[in-house]
């Protein structure tokens, strides 16, 4: 009791509003227009979801730039409206995203470096300032204008992390025409079926990425894309490097070549707050990814606004995000909020192992690096091969570290805290999704770091009402609690749509628990109702951070002709956080050599979805474990597939109970 209580008093759940005045100040002047009554991190949060409206709205004047200002900041759409949800954020408001990420600081500071591209090249970086990414910007929108690009077109992207793809994206926002950054580690096919889903026209790529000092051909796999979806009218495409590539006269342009002969003006489209600013596939639990639609004017502000709170950023700060700008997470923080925000954001092309894993260290000196965004299993991979390979370097530049993607590990948080940080730096666990556009749950940087807690993402960020679930759906007292993790109110960057079918997001996101956005996740609250994320409680695998449905991967393995029927489930694994295991029946007629088929099968999952969506384990058995109703009992291979043979729950309801010492039986011999 006493020890719980120590815990209690030292990281006090009232964050005073002094601290954060100390510490926001600067960052955060509409303190100053909120009720003088606010005393605490608590109090402001109380008012930023009971006063929503005038919270955000304070925000949104005072941080964009708008063509014509809005009339009503939010038009009160409510998660228990499943027939007609639509949330929309500062109603007739008018901007262009690209003049809040580029102009207005290229008009007032043109020089200052924008972009630092750390590309794979070991040691090599080149910088991009304000005024070069304005007139990149401009000439690429004026070629995607002359390619017919128009408001509300998709583009399709399949590029490296690179300075082009920035440009790139800028341009769409320019224009008004929503870019889709298709991951360029996915397959032909995930390609080709994301290029089909939202039809766009054209694509954009590189001759050839390069990653770790291997050549990937990413403009062989647009064409082998293509070739299934011939609709794309042009491909327009980055000379990355100097190897040549099979060019198709009919439909490529080389983007290097022609560049210049464009104009580095470009009039912005005007858009309304509530137009698509981009769309993002993700996976979900079921089959088929979904093509995430984001708004303007919320996503941009409550992106810019959370990386100057939760990151303590400064404006002449170098904000490393080290992820791939392929996901949400390099969508947000490396391009539009420090863009937002004037600040300079670095790209990182490489891998944290190349040439050896001081790569991130020498990358810190030498980039003088602020702010560290990583996710834990570049952590855990870095740990694994020892401290020596910090020692040479200095990373006195440093203020803060922040980790992302999955649940981190004690482990991995304290060693980033003491080798990483030498114990002077904050260390904040962001919770968020590709669904909600910008970060939810952090502790906020105020304090010192023995007021953030271990493995902790802690606090709902200003506007976030996250509760605690039962499984039945009611509330939980949030205190010392584990449940599902929902929120109770829209928020501004929250995405506003699945493309094509709002149907399925109303289905996915609101209908699991009717007046709730549904996360996936569950949580765990602690006496301060603090907040520590435990995982996805739905079928989805989080690999190294990326989002795998198991039904997805299923639906692969399902398509050979030696597999009766598949299950998938994730295990903990000590570098990736979670591993991939399949368990899988074979068809009666097969032809079996065990070894062949989980080759063949392996190469399929890579050919039809992603590399990393390969399982690292197949185990045949007999039959699949089902309830009397016929549905596989995931929970048993989970727990199977975790060593967790003692942990099988109630098992009555399985069909055949036998199944369960037959399959352990077999694991423990593949093991
Ligand atoms: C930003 C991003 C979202 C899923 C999410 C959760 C997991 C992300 C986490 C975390 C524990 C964290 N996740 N951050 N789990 N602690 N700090 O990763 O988006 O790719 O859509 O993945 O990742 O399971 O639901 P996305």
């Amino acid at each position: 009791m006493l020890r719980l209580k120590c815990i209690s008093d030292k990281f006090g759940s009232r964050l005073t509003l002094i601290q954060l005045r100390t510490f926001l100040t600067a960052k955060f002047p509409e303190l100053d227009e909120f009720p003088k009554s606010i005393k605490s991190y608590d109090d402001l949060h109380k008012y930023s979801i009971e006063n929503s409206d005038h919270f955000w709205g304070t925000l949104a004047k005072n941080r964009l730039d708008w063509f014509k200002p809005f009339n009503k900041v939010n038009n009160g759409a409510k998660f228990g409206d499943l027939e007609n949800y639509n949330s929309q954020w500062f109603l007739d408001g008018k901007l262009n995203v690209s003049v809040n990420c580029v102009d207005r600081h290229y008009q007032k500071n043109p020089n200052k470096v924008a972009l630092l591209w750390e590309k794979d090249e070991p040691g090599f970086h080149e910088s991009v300032t304000y005024e070069q990414l304005y007139k990149m910007m401009n000439k690429m929108a004026n070629l995607l204008k002359s390619c017919g690009v128009q408001k509300g077109d998709r583009v399709a992207f399949y590029m490296p992390t690179c300075s082009m793809t920035v440009a790139c994206m800028m341009a769409c926002a320019r224009i008004g025409a929503l870019h889709s950054v298709v991951f360029a580690g996915f397959s032909s096919e995930s390609l080709a079926s994301r290029i089909n889903d939202a039809n766009c026209k054209i694509v954009i790529t590189a001759n050839q990425a390069i990653r770790g000092g291997k050549i990937i051909n990413l403009k062989k796999t647009v064409d082998e894309a293509i070739k299934l979806y011939p609709s794309v009218k042009n491909v327009l495409v980055y000379k990355r490097t100097e190897n040549k590539f099979e060019f198709n006269a009919e439909k490529d342009i080389v983007i290097d070549e022609v560049l210049d002969q464009f104009s580095s003006e470009c009039q912005p489209e005007i858009m309304d707050a509530n137009d698509p600013l981009f769309m993002l596939y993700t996976s979900g639990s079921t089959g088929k990814p979904k093509g995430l639609v984001h708004a303007q004017a919320g996503y941009i502000l409550q992106s810019a606004f959370s990386h100057q709170i939760a990151f303590n950023f400064e404006k002449d700060d170098v904000f490393g995000c080290l992820a791939d700008v392929g996901w949400i997470t390099g969508h947000t923080y490396i391009v539009y909020a420090p863009l937002c925000n004037g600040g300079t954001t670095v790209l990182f092309e490489s891998s944290p192992i190349y040439p050896n894993p001081s790569r991130y260290w020498e990358t810190i000196q030498r980039l003088k690096i602020n702010q560290l965004y990583i996710a834990p299993t570049s952590i855990r991979l870095l740990i694994k091969n020892g401290d020596e390979w910090l020692k040479k370097y200095d990373l006195s530049s440093l203020k803060l570290l922040g980790s992302v993607g999955e649940p981190i590990n004690h482990e991995a948080w304290h060693w980033y805290d003491e080798v990483v940080g030498q114990k002077r730096c904050k260390i904040i666990d962001t919770w968020w999704q590709t669904e909600t556009g910008s970060l939810m749950i952090a502790p906020l940087p105020c304090g010192k770091n023995d007021q953030i807690k271990p493995a902790m993402a802690m606090r709902p960020f200003f506007g976030i009402d996250a509760v605690l679930l039962d499984e039945k759906g009611n509330e939980k007292e949030p205190k010392n609690t584990e449940g599902i993790l929902c929120i109770k109110k829209p928020w501004p960057s929250m995405a506003r749509t699945i493309y094509g079918d709002h149907q399925r997001f109303i289905n996915t996101y609101l209908r699991p628990y009717p007046g709730y956005y549904f996360t996936g996740d569950g949580s765990h609250v602690d006496n301060d109702r603090h907040f520590q994320i435990t995982g996805r409680v739905d079928d989805v695998i989080n690999v190294s951070g990326h989002r795998i449905g198991t039904a997805e991967v299923e639906d692969v393995l399902d398509e050979s002709h030696h597999i009766s029927e598949s299950a998938v489930v994730g295990f903990p694994h000590d570098t990736l956080g979670e591993g991939i295991f399949a368990f899988v029946t074979l068809r009666n007629d097969a032809d079996f050599n065990e070894e062949q088929v989980v080759k063949e099968l392996k190469a399929l999952v890579k050919s039809k979805i992603a590399g990393y969506a390969v399982p690292h384990y197949f185990l045949f058995v007999s039959n699949l474990p089902k309830t009397r109703s016929g549905k596989i009992m995931r929970r048993v291979l989970r727990n199977i597939a975790s060593n967790k043979f003692d942990e099988m729950g109630d098992t009555s309801t399985l069909f055949d109970p036998s199944l369960i010492d037959e399959i352990t039986a077999k694991y423990k011999k593949l093991k």
